[in-house]
């Protein structure tokens, strides 16, 4: 697909800036740190949007966290591919088709075209590759052949499931979840771990055979139409070889869809390993549960954006909570980054720029240790305020370099 325009990123090294720090991040498959120094490129992956329903702030501030780190590479002098997917067809897609009457392509295309606008506005870099599943259909057909025939697979009433048991210790690498646990996700995540016929209940999809009504692909198991998961990997594989740096998503993902991904990638490609790591952002709630659009309780970026919020106070309001916490979202949110971008805007008007230099250093320091923008934003607060940071004071009078380095940085024009 078509993805969207990026905007630019100026580079701090030409500013004679020097470059940035390597990235350390949270990765949910060690429980610690990783510090990712991949030698001239950084792959990233991040699991996209199933376009039935329009961009709400938990998307936006999963795709910022992937950002931000992007501006963390780019600013280390790496070269960063960046693969975003598109869900093209799914259960839940279907299914709105179906009740507002409209046809499933025209819903997807129509979702998308507004994730596009809400990502520009919020200045995202775009994807180098934005693929859909349905463009994809022959890679993931592929796959599940590549799977059928590493012997992991069986059938149930023409269905093709990953039997999970091959893949004994390996099952969990990802999620570090016990059995339980496991089936508890499984249930409440779109897997089906009653289904009778099965062999175990984590057994997991591969291809569903065409039920009457449905959209259905030729594949050699059968028209029909794929899992979820294997269409990630074999998006992910396609555009990034395997042992990519970074599989990124919201923690929802985390299990069973990174799990299974994984696994389905690492068996197919006789590979190690998927990913380098997993990183997963915290999930945004409102009112104090989490926002989804099957429960129907969702703040639209669009909406707010209509509504008059400049999308840099948006930005800021989203940067302003780690991105591995959970939190809920507030009118207060976009009040306080209100304030904030014009206190900004002020001190770089104002020219009086202190030492450019050990702002880059700070801001640099918090953005490298597991992407910290909250502590990236005091920064730039100290900075904007004079005489209450022990930053401000002399140098040169000309503010611009902040700015250049807010923008690169935290992408964030003033
Ligand atoms: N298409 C699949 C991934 S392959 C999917 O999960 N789509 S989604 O539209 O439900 O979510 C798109 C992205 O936003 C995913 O990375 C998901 O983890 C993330 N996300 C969904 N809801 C929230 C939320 N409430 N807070 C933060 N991130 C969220
Ligand atoms: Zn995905």
């Amino acid at each position: 697909m078509r993805a969207w325009a990026s905007p630019s990123v100026p580079s701090l090294a030409a500013g004679d800036l020097g470059a940035g720090d390597a990235l350390s991040v949270h990765d949910t498959a060690s429980g610690g740190r990783e510090r990712l120094a991949p030698h001239g490129r950084a792959g990233l992956y991040v699991c996209g949007i199933t376009p039935y329903d329009a961009t709400h702030l938990g998307h936006a501030a999963t795709m910022l966290a992937f950002d931000l780190m992007q501006r963390v590479w780019l600013d280390a002098g790496l070269e960063v591919a960046y693969t975003q997917n598109v869900t093209d067809i799914d259960d839940p897609l279907l299914e709105r088709a179906e009740r507002d009457g409209i046809d499933w392509r025209d819903l997807a295309d129509r979702e998308v075209q507004l994730f596009r606008g809400d990502m520009e506005a919020l200045r995202l870099l775009a994807p180098q590759h934005y693929p859909g599943v349905v463009e994809s259909m022959d890679l993931v057909v592929a796959a599940v052949g590549r799977l059928c025939r590493a012997g992991v697979t069986y059938q149930v009433d023409g269905d093709v499931y990953f039997e999970a048991s091959r893949l004994g210790d390996a099952f969990g690498q990802v999620s570090g979840l016990d059995a339980d646990e496991m089936r508890r996700l499984f249930a409440e995540r779109g897997g089906d771990p009653d289904r009778p016929g099965k062999r175990a209940p984590l057994d997991w999809l591969l291809w569903r055979v065409e039920r009457p009504g449905e959209p259905a692909w030729e594949s050699p198991f059968g028209r029909g139409r794929p899992g979820w998961h294997v269409e990630c990997a074999a998006m992910a594989v396609e555009h990034l070889g395997m042992g990519f740096e970074v599989q990124g998503g919201g923690s929802d993902l985390a299990f069973p869809h990174h799990e299974m991904s994984a696994a389905e990638a690492e068996t197919a490609f006789a590979a190690r390993p998927f990913a380098q790591a997993y990183v997963h952002a915290g999930m945004v709630g409102i009112d104090g549960e989490k926002m989804s659009k099957s429960r129907g309780n969702l703040v639209l970026v669009s909406d707010l954006l209509r509504r008059g919020a400049d999308p840099m106070a948006l930005r800021l309001a989203l940067l302003a909570h780690h991105y591995r916490s959970d939190w809920s979202w507030t009118d207060d949110d976009l009040a306080d980054a209100e304030r904030r971008l014009t206190s900004w805007r002020t001190a770089v008007d104002g020219g009086g720029s202190p030492d450019v230099g050990a702002v880059v250093a700070a801001l640099r320091a918090a953005l490298s240790d597991d992407l910290d923008a909250p502590r990236a934003l005091t920064v730039v607060d100290d900075w904007a305020v004079p005489g209450q940071s022990g930053m401000v004071g002399g140098g040169t009078h000309d503010a611009r370099p902040v700015a250049v380095a807010v923008d690169a940085l935290l992408g964030v024009a003033l």
